[in-house]
């Protein structure tokens, strides 16, 4: 069966497969994930209404791709205050209403444990229906480490101090080459998927990110896919798919060549196409651009990820988001473009339907 009939049948496609698609040209692959989209979600665009928090910046890893730890590219290191977090989280839900707290932080070895858990539930005490997605398996690898315990331990004391969910970040490229050139030191790909998987065997669900745009090559994006493909086949537990594009500024990664439009809107096509078993694919519009992230709608994409309101890993390394997007611009570009804009909760269960006003 030739690629094309095989995307004429909907059928599951191979590593092999996946690198040929990118062979496609854009419109043709867009035309098979647009199908695709529709058919999950008709004309709709997801999004929430959430902050993402970053509390601190200090790190014991170091990734060449982040410009976001205080290290030498970086140098104005600090560590909120769980007051200042708190307050933070109180100014979004009275002026902007957030259903989610998103917080991701550097892997910090001076704070203590206590210091990453106690303030999940100081949130969950003041704010018990704001939604607490927070912690990435890299941070959970760290936490282990540092403090000599087993994944199955961090994550249920996670659980027991109020985290919802767990955000699908550190997952980078899942190819071992690419890896130790990228990140070496920091969680493992197979650490990554073995704490997703215990999450989600814990009935808790999880989103799975992609850092591409850098030095991985083709093959290595579709391994990735696959790799996360196998996993959901087993547990079922990611909600989102997130390709994130690579933000050059600031690191010790070098990269000259910035990827074309027409290569970040294939990857989201064949993440669409690839990723069978996962319900959403979202276009982060802090990496993609709000406007390359709504045409991403076309192609294969679902979710444009939230308001955000305060933006510091992508926006340190050149992404233009530091400050978030209001609720109504999102709204309006939606609609100008020709969907229609669904408020969801973190877990995608549909809050409001929005019409413009
Ligand atoms: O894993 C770091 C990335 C991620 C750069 O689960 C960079 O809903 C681009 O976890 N260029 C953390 N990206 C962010 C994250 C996330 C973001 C949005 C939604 C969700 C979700 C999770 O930020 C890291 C890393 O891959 N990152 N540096 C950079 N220079």
């Amino acid at each position: 069966m030739t690629l094309i009939e095989k995307l004429e049948n909907d059928e599951r496609l191979s590593l092999d497969e996946g690198i040929a698609l990118y062979d496609l040209d854009l419109f043709t692959l867009g035309k098979y994930a647009n199908q695709k989209r529709r058919a999950l979600h008709g004309d709709k665009v997801f999004f929430n209404v959430n902050r993402h928090i970053n509390p601190t910046n200090i790190c014991k890893d170091v990734c060449k791709f982040c410009a976001f730890s205080a290290h030498r590219k970086n140098p104005n290191p600090y560590t909120m205050s769980h007051e200042e977090i708190l307050q933070a989280v109180s100014h979004s839900l009275k002026e902007k209403h957030i259903t989610e707290v998103h917080i991701v932080s550097a892997h910090n070895p001076h704070t203590g444990l206590e210091w990453y858990l106690e303030v999940f539930s100081k949130i969950k005490a003041k704010f018990p229906s704001l939604h607490v997605k927070a912690l990435t398996a890299a941070e959970i690898n760290f936490l282990a480490g540092e403090y000599g315990l087993s994944y199955d331990q961090v994550i249920d004391k996670m659980i027991e101090h109020g985290v919802d969910s767990m955000p699908g970040g550190g997952a980078e490229i899942f190819d071992e080459g690419v890896r130790e050139y990228i990140c070496k030191g920091k969680v493992s790909s197979q650490q990554w998927l073995e704490i997703h998987e215990k999450w989600h065997q814990r009935g808790k669900e999880s989103n799975a990110t992609m850092l591409f745009g850098h030095v991985e090559k083709r093959e290595h994006r579709i391994d990735h896919m696959l790799r996360l493909r196998a996993l959901q086949d087993k547990t079922h537990g990611f909600n989102a798919f997130i390709p994130l594009v690579y933000q050059r500024d600031n690191n010790y990664l070098h990269v000259d060549d910035f990827l074309s439009s027409t290569e970040i809107l294939k990857t989201f096509a064949i993440s669409r196409l690839m990723l069978d078993n996962i319900a959403h694919i979202k276009a982060y519009w802090a990496t993609s651009t709000i406007n390359l992230a709504l045409v991403a709608m076309e192609y294969g994409a679902d979710d444009l990820d939230g308001t955000i309101e305060v933006e510091s890993i992508q926006s340190a390394a050149g992404a233009k988001s530091a400050h978030g997007l209001g609720l109504q611009t999102i709204l309006e570009l939606i609609h100008t473009s020709g969907f229609q804009a669904i408020e969801r909760d973190s877990l995608y269960h549909e809050l409001k339907h929005h019409t413009l006003s």
